[in-house]
């Protein structure tokens, strides 16, 4: 097989990881970034589990949605640290580690500690002291799952689930365009390596009841603008409140809206009052992420998110400047 320059740029960084991961004697703490999903949790916990196997020391803080918490044991994730721990190995998964205000888990803004830095997003600054950042990879826990297989870590069911989690969850259980070959591969090996398809599954749809009373709250706030092209739906704290809910069940509303027919954009608006956060899916041509990047966020160009820390009707506002602007992009570019 002949590999083109980036491959083996890619492949070079993953070795430079395992190394240094392999010959660390520190403590090594890990963490993701804030609204954790099934990949943050996924890809800390497969790397922890994986390291603690080889007799590191690896800690992962987080604070872990009700929704995932059957994956994790009692104790095994710790609560985020208020100060950065000195002396520790930190690596930062799924988010950049100089986007202070994403990043959960340690406070990365003035930490003196050295970062290693795995993420798919391509708004990534890459300036952690080791890097892997590639944009065209599905999943963090796909990266960190090859990184398991460099470091010769053998897979057991307990660092598979995890890993497989975090796919599922970012290629939204391989129906999103970023399924591709290279993603089968790899969630093959994890079922070969003990990984559980069903087991996942069934425990990521779980559903609470109020859950069922939120989601019919959020569909009578359903609109639809831009000719019917772009479909948006708002959660207040009201709705929240009223359904005995927490605003980490509204995180996974927005696939509800996705796949209206005929629309291109789906955004969810959470109203929390003095600032809103966006939630945004494209399927079509237009970028989520120059609209998240336009309204102060970013993310991928079919998923991705900002906070604007204005209230809903300037957010709307900031929103839909930015949807005129992204149509427009598309239809000059023919
Ligand atoms: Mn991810």
């Amino acid at each position: 097989m002949v590999l083109n320059t980036s491959e083996v740029h890619y492949s070079e960084k993953l070795q430079e990881l395992a190394l240094e991961l392999l010959a660390s004697s520190q403590d090594i703490v890990i963490v993701a970034h804030i609204d954790p999903d099934g990949d943050a949790l996924g890809s800390c916990l497969g790397l922890q589990r994986a390291l603690r196997s080889v007799g590191k020391n690896a800690q992962t803080h987080m604070s872990i949605p009700r929704y995932l918490r059957f994956m994790v044991e009692e104790n095994e994730i710790l609560p985020p640290l208020e100060v950065c721990p000195e002396h520790s190995l930190l690596v930062v998964l799924d988010v950049d580690p100089h986007d202070f205000r994403r990043v959960e888990g340690v406070p990365t803004e003035g930490c003196s500690c050295r970062i290693l830095n795995i993420d798919h997003h391509g708004t990534n600054a890459r300036k952690a002291n080791l890097h892997l950042v590639e944009p065209r990879k599905a999943a963090c826990a796909q990266m960190v799952a090859e990184l398991v297989e460099i470091m010769r870590i053998p897979l057991e069911p307990h660092i598979s689930n995890p890993l497989l989690l975090g796919i599922i969850t970012d290629t939204g259980s391989f129906r999103f365009s970023n399924a591709d070959a290279d993603v089968f591969e790899r969630a093959a090996k994890l079922l070969e390596g003990g990984a559980n398809l069903a087991y996942l599954n069934d425990n990521m749809a779980q559903t609470p009841h109020y859950f069922y009373a939120l989601q019919a709250k959020v569909l009578q706030s359903i609109e639809f603008l831009f000719d019917s092209k772009v479909i948006i739906a708002r959660v207040t704290q009201d709705m929240v409140q009223e359904v005995g809910a927490t605003w980490e069940d509204v995180e996974s509303l927005v696939g509800l809206i996705r796949s209206a027919e005929g629309t291109e954009l789906a955004a969810l608006f959470k109203d929390f009052g003095d600032s809103v956060k966006l939630s945004l899916r494209s399927r079509g041509r237009l970028s989520a992420q120059n609209i998240a990047i336009a309204c102060g966020g970013g993310g991928h160009v079919a998923a991705a998110g900002a906070t604007v820390t204005r209230p809903y009707l300037e957010a709307r506002e900031c929103f839909e400047t930015a949807v005129t602007a992204e149509f427009e992009r598309v239809s000059a570019q023919g």
